[in-house]
Order: structure tokens, then C-alpha cells, then sequence
């Protein structure tokens, strides 16, 4: 068999849950962080952990590929603990080059159902010695996950720690008025569906233009998802955004490359 035939039958078959127990012991998971942008001073405030399986066999697995699993059979919890270690230790290696960045991670509705979630976190910020409003955890506004996050009581516990929380892809799900006026939410970040076809598509304007307006009508920041032209980020400035995320600032890098790309960012 050559070796291509190798690596696509391989890329074929179904995921296992051993090959993810597997990965994860043999550390194949890792994080590649994207910077998130103020739009007033132009510069980095903060990173955004965005997780990759680089697998020997399989090649880059994204993250909606193996996530589901992950959780399904239960590994997610072993993989939560990794995630904080993983990334409070990066952002302690960040904050030797500026003390106010920000780590933000992704968490699933399976990992906020984790009992000891906020035992995890604490034991990862005491270790690498993190102020709790340096870190920031993100949630996607689902009507499954905002039933969770409102009902488990995880956002006051989150809260009574100083843990700042933000709900991502804001637009695309279910996003009552009622619960998001119940949520003490640092920020809003939008999805980036919205942004993709904002310079053509009059809608969008409107539409993104009410949701920065709501977002500061009830407190919250705003933050812009992939951003990609300069004809953007140029819009979403003068419509009173104030952060934003995408290409056109920076792709997610991994710590060895975002560290040299913070530094001189930070000198300017
Ligand atoms: O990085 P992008 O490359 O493909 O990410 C795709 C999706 O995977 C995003 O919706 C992101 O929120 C999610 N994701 C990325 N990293 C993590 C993670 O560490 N945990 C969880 N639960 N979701 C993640
Ligand atoms: O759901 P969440 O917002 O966590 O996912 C972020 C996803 O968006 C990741 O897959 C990341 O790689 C991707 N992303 C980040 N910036 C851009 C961008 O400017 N354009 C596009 N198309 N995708 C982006
Ligand atoms: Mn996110």
C-alpha cells in the first residue's frame, strides 16, 4: 500500500475513543492561540485557546471532528484538567511579556456539567499563578448550554471567583433577552458568520450594528469575529465596536510563534 493510501484509509475510519485516550497521554492535543484585538489602541488584550489534534496518523483533526466524542465517552474531563493546565501555564509565560493579557478557553455544555469544574480551575490558577480575572471562559449560546449555565449556578460560581465569562457566536443561537439580561457577562463576541459579508450585505450592517448597540445598552462589550479586511475593521470602529478577532489581525499561533508576535506588537 503507498503511503497516501495509507494515510487516507486511515483518515476514513471512525475515531476511537482508545485513539483519544491515547492522544491525550501522548499529548497529540494541542492549543494554538488567537489574539483578540481592542480596536481603540490597536493592540492584543488577550488570546483565544483554540484546540487542534495534530494526529501522527490522521493528519490535522478539527476541533467539531473530535469534540463530540471527547464528551460522549466521558474523556472530556481528563482533557479539561489538560486544558487549564496547558493554558494557564502559556499564559504565564505571556505575562512576562505583558501582565494585563487575557486567556480565553471554550467550554462545552458536557465540561460545565463537570462537578468539579471550579475545583479544576482553582487548582490550575493557584498552580501557575494566574489572577482569576486574566482567565476567561467562553460559552456558546446554545439554548441547551444557557438551560445549563442558568440552572447549574456555574456563572455565579464563576462569578463569586472573579471569573470573567463571554458568550461566543452570539447570534446564531438561542439568545433570549430575558436570560442574557440575567447573565453577568464580561463580553459579547459575535459570530463571525455576520462579519464574513459585512461590507456587501446591507442587512448584516444593520444587524451587527444592533447587536453592538444592545451589547452596550446592556453593559456589555462587543467583540467582532473574524475580521479579515481592513474595510471591516475600519466599519466596526466607526460603528463603536471595541475589540475584534480574525486574520486580518493575526491566525491562531502556537505559544513558540505568538510570544515574538506579541512582543513587537506591544512595542508599537
Ligand atoms: O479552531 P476552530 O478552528 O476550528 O474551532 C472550531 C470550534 O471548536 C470553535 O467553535 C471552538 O469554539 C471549538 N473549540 C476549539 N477549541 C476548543 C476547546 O478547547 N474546547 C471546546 N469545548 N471547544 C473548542
Ligand atoms: O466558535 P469559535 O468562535 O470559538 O471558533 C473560532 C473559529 O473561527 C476557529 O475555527 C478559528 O480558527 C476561526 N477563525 C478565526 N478567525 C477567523 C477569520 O478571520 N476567518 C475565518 N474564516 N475563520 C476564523
Ligand atoms: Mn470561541
Amino acid at each position: 500500500m503507498s503511503l497516501l493510501n495509507k494515510i487516507f484509509g486511515h483518515k476514513n475510519k471512525p475515531i476511537t475513543i482508545e485513539e483519544l485516550q491515547k492522544a491525550l497521554k501522548n499529548r497529540e492535543f494541542v492549543f494554538y492561540y488567537q489574539p483578540e484585538w481592542d480596536l481603540k489602541t490597536n493592540r492584543a488584550i488577550g488570546v483565544e485557546a483554540l484546540m487542534r489534534w495534530e494526529s501522527p496518523k490522521r493528519g490535522y483533526v478539527p476541533p467539531m471532528e473530535f469534540i463530540p466524542l471527547l464528551e460522549e465517552s466521558g474523556i472530556i474531563h481528563d482533557f479539561t484538567y489538560f486544558l487549564f493546565d496547558e493554558t494557564l501555564s502559556a499564559l504565564s509565560e505571556l505575562h512576562k511579556i505583558d501582565p494585563s493579557l487575557f486567556m480565553a478557553v471554550n467550554l462545552s455544555v458536557s465540561q460545565l456539567r463537570e462537578n468539579d469544574l471550579i475545583t479544576t480551575i482553582q487548582k490550575n490558577l493557584e498552580a501557575h499563578n494566574i489572577d482569576p480575572k486574566c482567565l476567561e471562559c467562553e460559552f456558546t449560546e446554545s439554548q441547551e448550554l444557557t438551560d445549563e449555565i442558568l440552572s447549574n449556578g456555574v456563572l455565579d460560581k464563576l462569578a463569586d471567583l472573579q471569573i470573567p465569562v463571554s458568550i461566543d457566536d452570539f447570534g446564531t443561537g438561542y439568545s433570549s433577552f430575558e436570560r442574557l439580561k440575567q447573565m453577568n457577562v464580561r463580553k459579547l463576541k459575535i459570530d463571525l458568520s455576520f462579519i464574513r459579508t459585512l461590507m456587501e450585505d446591507e442587512k448584516n450592517k444593520s444587524i451587527v450594528a444592533s447587536m453592538i448597540k444592545l451589547g452596550h445598552d446592556l453593559g456589555f462589550p462587543v467583540l467582532a469575529e473574524g475580521v479579515e479586511t481592513t474595510e471591516q475593521q475600519e466599519w466596526l470602529k466607526q460603528n463603536g465596536c471595541d475589540f475584534a478577532q480574525g486574520y486580518w489581525f493575526s491566525r491562531a499561533l502556537p505559544l513558540d510563534q505568538l510570544k515574538p508576535f506579541l512582543s513587537e506588537n506591544l512595542k508599537k
